[in-house]
């Protein structure tokens, strides 16, 4: 869990993620608000709609990609801490020093050296370093941005990497195939001067092919789907993908063939692969019509128990849920005059008695008789069950109990 504290040694701030602490310094930006979203890993959930959607995209990779022995070989990284250098989610994809996404204005910083990812492709260097070459990371990714029905701070991201042995090239093309040209400065829109027309091509072809797959998988051979040139300093060439849902194009993701640079600096500088990145959020909201992307946070049971005993293709329309009226009840007593009162005394205990019932409880008057100096206060307890909507009687018994326990334990008198 992440905290933020001060040291009394230093100026700045320090900012503790997971047991771990970083000095704070001009570039730090986060919030406790910010911070506490880390560690709750929706993702992983199990029930959750993000972890069901996540299982249905492994599904299409484990399937959809086996080895001669009918393993699958793309293997899934859903645990990688958010927490990652400016080295990796900037400089190790050949984004500029003077990209606006550096900026303390877009991105999420502990320090100048350590930020909160603000995409998924910031570990995608260190695990080809490993020497992965299939492979796709889930996680949950910080971006400082408006907050509406479809944009949230942090959202969640599944990125996906496959990178070619000159072998597999041969296996889709057919015959044998040059990966480099052998004029390395022949780039132009379609291709990056290092790799010959035939690999770029392949790879191109694989890629569009293969998240056309997964959509269609996910959502059916019927969606509607277009492709869109795009720019990322990551990828040439690079795309997007737009889905149509209810007449509205939605970006599903961006891609391409990885900058042969970064397969170089990671020690596959002899190879051609691609890149993807997904929002899971901007997938799973069309898919199982949650109208706003908050929703995914919610801990109402409303929400979540919705996602439970799913139909055999997982698929089902989230059913918004209804807010049920409010129930108000005031109460009114003289405090006691042998002992001391204070509201937060109050509030607990209606807290212990009224539960998940009581919404919220205030102070809404209070007055001191002129003569005989009692004070009495009067506090609005409003009712409202999350899936029902409560009957007066029912509202009236838990009241009642209130009542009768402020009488008895904290010595009030009821007017
Ligand atoms: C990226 O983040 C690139 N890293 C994607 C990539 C990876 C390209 C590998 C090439 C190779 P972008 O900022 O467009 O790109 O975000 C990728 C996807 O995340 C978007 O297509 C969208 O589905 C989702 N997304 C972006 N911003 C938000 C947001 N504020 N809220 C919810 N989803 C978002
Ligand atoms: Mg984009």
């Amino acid at each position: 869990k992440a905290t933020y504290s001060n040291i009394s040694c230093a100026a700045s701030k320090s900012v503790v993620v997971d047991g771990k602490s970083y000095i704070g310094d001009e570039y730090t930006n986060v919030t406790p608000k910010i911070l506490s979203f880390i560690g709750n890993n929706n993702h992983n959930c199990k029930g959750h709609p993000l972890n069901l959607f996540k299982q249905r995209l492994i599904d299409f990779f484990y399937d959809h990609f086996r080895g001669r022995t009918g393993n699958p070989i793309f293997s899934i990284y859903d645990k990688i801490s958010p927490v990652v250098t400016t080295n990796e989610n900037f400089d190790s994809l050949l984004v500029p020093k003077d990209h606006p996404s550096r900026n303390k204005t877009d991105s999420y910083y502990l320090n100048k050296t350590y930020m909160l990812r603000a995409h998924c492709t910031a570990h995608q260097s260190e695990l080809i370093k490993m020497g992965l070459d299939n492979f796709v990371i889930f996680g949950d990714v910080y971006r400082r941005d408006e907050i509406d029905a479809t944009h949230y701070p942090v959202f969640h991201q599944a990125d996906g990497v496959h990178i070619f042995t000159p072998n597999e090239l041969e296996l889709i093309y057919g015959s044998n195939v040059n990966i480099f040209d052998n004029d390395q400065n022949n780039s132009n829109n379609e291709k990056q001067g290092v790799y010959s027309i035939e690999a770029n091509d392949i790879v191109t072809n694989h890629l569009k092919e293969t998240l056309v797959a997964m959509i269609k998988k996910v959502f059916g051979e019927e969606i509607e789907y277009r492709w869109i040139s795009e720019y990322f300093p990551f990828t040439h060439p690079s795309f997007e993908l737009e889905i149509n849902y209810n007449g509205q194009w939605i970006e599903a993701l961006g891609c391409g063939v990885i900058r042969h640079e970064i397969l170089k600096n990671a020690g596959a500088g002899n190879r051609i692969g691609w890149a993807f990145g997904l929002g899971l959020e901007r997938l799973a909201m069309p898919f199982y019509s949650i109208p706003d992307i908050r929703l995914f946070w919610s801990k109402d049971s409303g929400f979540l128990n919705q996602f439970q005993n799913l139909p055999k293709d997982g698929r089902m329309k989230y059913k918004p849920i209804s807010i049920y009226p409010q129930c108000i009840n005031d109460i009114s007593f003289w405090l006691p005059k042998e002992k001391p009162f204070c509201s937060n005394d109050f509030y607990e205990l209606v807290g212990n008695y009224g539960g998940q019932l009581v919404e919220q409880v205030k102070l809404v008057d209070q007055f001191t008789h002129p003569k005989t100096g009692n004070v009495s206060h009067c506090y609005r307890i409003v009712y409202r069950h999350l899936e029902k909507t409560l009957s007066q009687a029912e509202v009236n018994e838990v009241h009642k109990l209130i009542e009768k326990n402020a009488t008895q334990i904290l010595g009030v008198k009821l007017r």
